[in-house]
């Protein structure tokens, strides 16, 4: 009876649909979503695994950088040979790339030869395999009459795991799929190449570049089609390239841009990272493979291995009377008897099932009808696990890439070779859809590599001597920028020398060096409340400030900012002044104190000849200001005419100061040793606490000697009065000429186009009014060579004034530089690729890099005449700093600082950052000059008494 209902079994089993026991004996190989997303989050983790430092030496998948730094851009040109070793086919190539006649515009020309590699050589000696490669490349040669005396640059595509340190250098790690060759690994196969060549002789070959093919794949793919930054292998191996952000590239120097990553992701698993996937025909196959252990994933993926697998299947399934009623012939048990194409055969629409009897009768094999459907779908869940296993790789990748860009949805276009993506029938459509399923956030396009690698890997020896060029050229143009040591110290003797010149003589000195009659720094006793207007570069500030006697702490500060429109600052001196009296109003207003006639202090940030605290004739305007009718008027009277013309407000104006005295007294009011004030801000200027004595110029205008004419009003009750702050104006430095040796033609641009051409010289060499035009200048020119935004010279890089200096700032942080290069330079409507970015950065870099030198310059003359005044070996001094270019700028201060060191190496130099800005400073002044004020009248009155 029990025979009788086991026999009704089987045979209702046997009527089963044959797929079902194939589904049911290979349940480990289907791989449904969450299992891939599973694998898919683990290759992640092995490709932070493999980028960082500390883990990479462990790593399985080695994530190896490529120096390849940008996908084709387009201007890529040039004659090359390539070499294409390593897939099923060695090539030899001549790749014209927009050379030429007749091709295409922005076309690409090929000839390639096909040479066949003697089994015995992929597992040879090294030397025997390259030989024969060099030989084989002699043949093409000959055979397409290439001149062999013409020196050319050749590409050599190799489809092995490499490490390399430059794009023409590479260690070989290990081999894989059916090359054994003795004598390479660890051995740099570029060299093994060049040197098979010189023995091979007569031919002059440049090896330039050595790429993997999967790089290569994706600069071919990337020629047409811009979105591709992603390479993908389906072929005798398997391996994915990407473009990774190079800050995440540790292996690799420095953090800008992006670099190709050749992922090796056939190792994926190697340490056992898939172990409760892999199934017993995989441990099959790479027990019997000839490197166990090895490219676990690419066994269980790729072209060398489906066709094995789908054996080991059959022959298990045969073996266990699931087939062929049991029978098992030695062809099934034959290593390799069942190849990947015969897979694919099997897989084909029509005649897939016919292939299949036709394949297994080549077996020696009988199948039944059943058979045959149950061995087709052996092979379609192989290569269904293959391509979603490809897809799972390639999930973690995109997903990689939109997180490092930050994208919500990612756009990218995967290029892709290889035999059984090219070859299989389903496979590109089963890949596709997992990968769109698995992300379906993203956009992600398959572009076949339709003429192999090579196209691809003369485009990566192009851009390579594109970028080489371009960097040479870049650096040809910035090199004027790069002062040495020696030009540094004859800026500091020539500013060393201006600064004398401003003391002897009045007037047409570059460096004007004005008095500012402010004779000591604070000495604690001041208090009461002042009010401190502060008239800078970029707006106009009113402070009320409130001293408490000694306790420089508790001084308590209110302010309010106001800005100066642009008609405003180059219209009527009359509305100028207007428009602050205007703004003084409104913070009296604010604070209520409209009706205190307050002591005030004007911090006049422009040149003032003084011929006392509270008078200043504004010798000329600079940075953004044109008022008419001021330069050559005491600006307090204009202040004082314009506050009168309001008539709903009074001040007792009791001093204008420079900005750079009001930072000086500022930071002087924290630190006593304070004697320096520097602004590097819109514009840039210094002053400095100089000997009454050397102060000859007031001298000859007065005949009487400056100290004799402030002794004579200081002598009463006062100790000795030595010193004078005294503002130097040193943006004026060159004004006379003198910088002509290291201006450069973009600075004479910026000069030319400013509303004060010829003036200013110095500061238009390291103010923030002007670092930005000087770059944008250098941009300009750039692009008119072709070495930027492809040479496309847009109306935003020819407007004056676009490249604002606190974009120098941004570009030239160290955090994302990159991508905020990008998004300014996007904003500012200049498309640019990633080496534009790099290149951008560098001649941002260049341009503040001068600036922060020229004023270190400039301040070690100054400390170092302080030192020599003072007549000592070391001078220890702080200097009192303000200004946006100085508190922004990531590097502006630090070198600076350095280039004081440099050239002032007996100076100890301090630098201390103004927290109030110079408003406290003006009404430090106004405080002592309001005493010094009440003291004289007390003299008067004693005297008239
Ligand atoms: C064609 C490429 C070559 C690459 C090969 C991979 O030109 O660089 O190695 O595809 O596919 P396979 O030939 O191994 O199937
Ligand atoms: C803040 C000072 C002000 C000076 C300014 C310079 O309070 O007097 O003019 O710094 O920096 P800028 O605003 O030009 O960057
Ligand atoms: C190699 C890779 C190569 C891939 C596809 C793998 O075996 O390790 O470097 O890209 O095959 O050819
Ligand atoms: C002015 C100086 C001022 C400096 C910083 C220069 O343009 O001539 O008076 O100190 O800018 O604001």
């Amino acid at each position: 009876m029990l025979a009788v209902h086991l026999v009704s079994f089987f045979f209702s089993k046997l009527q089963e649909d044959p797929t079902k026991k194939v589904d049911r004996f290979l349940y480990a190989m289907r791989l449904h979503d969450d299992q891939l997303s599973d694998i898919s989050a683990r290759f992640q983790a092995e490709m932070k695994k493999g980028l960082s430092v500390e883990s990479n030496a462990a790593a399985a998948v080695k994530m190896l950088p490529t120096h390849v730094r940008s996908t084709p851009d387009g201007s890529e040109k040039g004659q090359f040979l390539a070499l294409d070793l390593g897939g099923s086919k060695f090539k030899v190539l001549q790749v014209k790339v927009r050379e030429g006649m007749g091709i295409r515009r922005g076309g690409v020309e090929m000839e390639e030869k096909t040479y066949p590699i003697p089994k015995e050589l992929l597992v040879g000696r090294g030397t025997e395999l390259f030989d024969h490669v060099s030989e084989s490349l002699k043949d093409f040669l000959h055979e397409k009459n290439i001149s062999l005396d013409k020196k050319h640059p050749l590409a050599f595509t190799f489809s092995f795991a490499c490490e390399q340190s430059s794009l023409d250098q590479g260690s070989l790690l290990g081999w894989s799929k059916n090359y054994r060759a003795r004598g390479l690994q660890g051995k740099d196969v570029v060299q093994a190449l060049r040197d098979a060549i010189d023995r091979t002789g007569g031919m002059d070959i440049e090896v330039l570049a050595m790429v993997n093919d999967t790089v290569a794949t994706m600069m071919t793919c990337g020629f047409d089609d811009n979105y591709c930054e992603v390479g993908l292998i389906i072929g005798t191996g398997t391996n994915a390239c990407y473009m990774e952000e190079l800050r995440h590239v540790d292996l690799v120097e420095g953090d800008e841009g992006r670099m190709c990553v050749n992922t090796e992701w056939g190792a994926f698993g190697d340490d056992g990272a898939l172990d409760d996937y892999l199934t017993e025909f995989d441990r099959d196959v790479d027990a019997a493979s000839n490197n166990q252990g090895k490219q676990i994933f690419e066994k269980m993926v790729s072209g060398m291995y489906l066709g094995e697998l789908v054996r080991l299947v059959v022959l298990k399934m045969a073996k266990l009377g699931l087939l062929f009623d049991g029978h098992v012939s030695d062809a099934l048990r034959t290593k390799g008897k069942i190849t990947t194409a015969n897979v694919a055969a099997m897989e084909e629409y029509k005649n897939g099932l016919k292939n299949t009897r036709d394949i297994l009768t080549g077996l020696s094999l009988t199948p039944s009808q059943d058979d045959c459907i149950a061995v087709q779908h052996v092979s379609t869940i192989v290569s269904f696990r293959s391509s979603n296993l490809v897809a799972a790789g390639l999930a973690a990748i995109l997903t990689r890439i939109k997180q490092n860009r930050n994208l919500r949805a990612l756009r990218i276009t995967v290029g892709v070779d290889g035999a059984v993506y090219k070859t299989h029938p389903q496979y590109p459509k089963r890949l596709h859809k997992v990968v769109r399923r698995l992300l379906p956030e993203c956009h992600v396009r398959f572009v076949l590599s339709d003429s192999g690698s090579s196209k691809g890997a003369a485009l990566v020896t192009a851009v390579a001597q594109r970028l080489a060029s371009q960097k040479r050229k870049v650096d040809e143009t910035l090199s004027p920028f790069r002062l040495s040591h020696e030009q540094l110290q004859l800026v500091k003797a020539r500013m060393r020398a201006g600064l004398e010149a401003g003391l002897k003589r009045k007037g047409s000195t570059a460096i004007k060096m004005l008095p500012s009659f402010v004779y000591r720094t604070p000495d604690g006793t001041e208090h009461g409340k002042y009010l401190a207007l502060d008239l800078g570069g970029t707006n106009f500030r009113a402070l009320l400030v409130n001293f408490k006697k000694g306790l420089q702490q508790n001084t308590r500060l209110h302010h309010k900012i106001y800005t100066i429109p642009l008609e405003i600052m180059q219209g009527t001196g009359e509305e100028l002044f207007d428009h602050i009296a205007e703004c003084i109003s409104d913070f009296l207003d604010y604070m209520g104190l409209k009706n205190a006639r307050l002591p005030a202090g004007f911090t006049f940030s422009f040149p003032c000849e003084q011929t006392a605290l509270d008078t200043g004739t504004l010798v000329s305007w600079t940075k953004g200001f044109k008022a008419t009718d001021c330069e050559g008027h005491d600006v307090v009277s204009m202040l004082r005419e314009a506050i009168k013309r309001r008539n709903d407000f009074d001040l007792d104006i009791a001093a204008v100061v420079n900005d750079t005295v009001g930072t000086m007294m500022s930071c002087a009011y924290e630190d006593p040793q304070c004697e320096v004030g520097l602004i590097a801000g819109t514009g840039t200027n210094v002053c400095y606490m100089e000997e009454l004595k050397n102060i000859e110029k007031t001298e000859q205008s007065t005949g009487q000697k400056q100290g004799d004419k402030m002794r004579g009003e200081k002598k009463v009750g006062d100790a000795e009065i030595q010193k004078m702050c005294i503002n130097t104006e040193w943006g004026g430095l060159g004004d006379d000429g003198s910088l002509d040796d290291i201006i450069t033609p973009y600075d004479v641009e910026v000069d030319q186009t400013s509303i004060n051409p010829g003036k200013q010289r110095f500061e238009k060499l390291t103010s923030g009014m002007y670092l930005g035009e000087v770059v944008r200048q250098v941009l300009l020119d750039l692009t008119r060579g072709g070495l930027l935004f492809r040479g496309h010279v847009t109306e935003a890089l020819k407007t004056a004034g676009i490249f604002q200096t606190k974009y120098l700032s941004q570009i030239e942080s160290d955090r994302l530089a990159l991508l905020q290069v990008r998004s300014i330079l996007q904003g500012l409507g200049l498309d640019s690729t990633c080496n534009d970015s790099i290149i951008v950065k560098q001649v941002c870099g260049t341009v503040s890099h001068r600036a922060a030198q020229l004023c270190g310059a400039g301040m070690a003359a100054v400390v170092d005449k302080i030192r020599e005044n003072r007549g000592l070996d070391h001078l220890n001094i702080t200097v009192g700093v303000d200004g946006t270019l100085y508190k922004l700028h990531p590097h502006f201060s630090r070198i600076m600082h350095q280039t004081v060191n440099e050239l002032a190496p007996q100076c100890n130099v301090n630098f201390l950052l103004s927290e109030d800005g110079s408003g406290k400073g003006a009404a430090l002044i106004t405080a002592v000059g309001c005493r010094l004020r009440q003291e004289l009248n007390n003299v008067d009155n004693l005297l008239s008494s």
